[in-house]
């Protein structure tokens, strides 16, 4: 189905539930924001949920606030459910279980490893989901203004590492041009998220970077985050996102890696390609996926064990 009638299908309804994946990124919230912001112009309802708690840097973003992140906050049934930026249903985390309750459920994603589990699927590789889903506003008639406008640049910018990823195509900035026409706000994305952060991060991210491991004769740059470590600087884990780009960014390194213990025995392992190798086969090889230059997926069990397992796998792929 293409965009347009995949649109067509969802202004049929007047009431729309909104997924984000868990750990919410920019792109995830960014598409949301931006759909419940165009559906409800058109006097319609629209509402977000999103497993894990918003991370307070994106407080700025229009609409972030009504994001819940329970079923039970919910105040009544909605004709539609619609995930964004998720690949898979367990990227929705518990809320999927409610994803599955309705009979009009739709996927809009840009991950090429999308399972297209909805009954109505649109998966393109684009830099963003948000690039996608400015096009799936324009055709399916709503309003793009200053605010959708700001959400929507808000996932171009995380997912293309404010422009700087390989990801970057005409169509990229063709959007963020339109998207500046209308009001959005790049330099506030550009300076809340790009250059601030909070001592506590700063602080985990020198303690982090300066314990870099390599493996496979330099080729493979390693960073690990435990509990502990964010403990020790009364950091949370959302914190971390970016840490990998400095291991991917040192010269002959063509995997980074990094690995967060999510509970004991069990990690989530992040990534990142400098061009060479597809890190979405290696992550899939783990039961994850992602995109051919920055992937992800969880592995169980001791945090040496898991490590080998990993240097293991992109050793396959070298
Ligand atoms: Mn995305």
């Amino acid at each position: 189905m293409s965009l347009k009638e995949i649109a067509a299908e969802l202004n049929k309804f007047s009431s729309v539930l909104i997924f984000c994946h868990t750990r919410p990124d920019g792109d995830t919230l960014g598409c949301a924001t931006a759909l419940k912001i165009a559906i409800e112009k058109k006097g319609k309802k629209a509402d977000i949920i999103c497993d894990s708690a918003v991370p307070e840097k994106f407080g700025f973003i229009p609409a972030i606030n009504s994001v819940v992140n329970n079923v039970k906050e919910l105040s009544c049934r909605y004709e539609a459910h619609v995930a964004v930026d998720c690949s898979v249903e367990g990227m929705m985390g518990e809320t999927y279980y409610h994803f599955v309750k309705s009979n009009n459920t739709f996927n809009i994603d840009h991950h090429i490893s999308n399972s297209k589990y909805a009954k109505f699927n649109y998966v393109e590789n684009r830099a963003a989901c948000c690039e996608i889903m400015y096009e799936f506003l324009t055709v399916g008639g709503f309003d793009i203004d200053e605010e959708v406008s700001t959400c929507l640049m808000l996932g171009i910018c995380t997912d293309t590492g404010y422009f700087i990823h390989s990801n970057v195509t005409d169509s990229t900035l063709f959007i963020a041009s339109e998207l500046l026409k209308r009001g959005a706000k790049l330099h506030e994305i550009g300076k809340k998220l790009f250059k601030s952060q909070k001592k506590a991060r700063a602080l985990l991210y020198a303690d982090v970077t300066s314990k870099i491991r390599f493996y496979l004769d330099d080729k493979l740059a390693m960073i690990s985050i435990m509990k502990q470590d964010l403990e020790k600087f009364d950091a949370t884990s959302d914190m971390t996102e970016g840490f990998i780009d400095f291991p991917v960014s040192i010269e002959g390194v063509e995997v980074a890696v990094s690995i967060l213990e999510n509970k004991p025995n069990c990690y989530k392992i992040s990534f990142r390609s400098s061009g060479k190798v597809d890190v979405n086969k290696v992550a899939a090889s783990f039961g994850g996926g992602g995109h051919i230059l920055a992937s992800g997926c969880m592995i169980n069990g001791f945090f040496e064990d898991v490590k080998d397992k990993v240097i293991r796998a992109v050793s396959l792929y070298l």
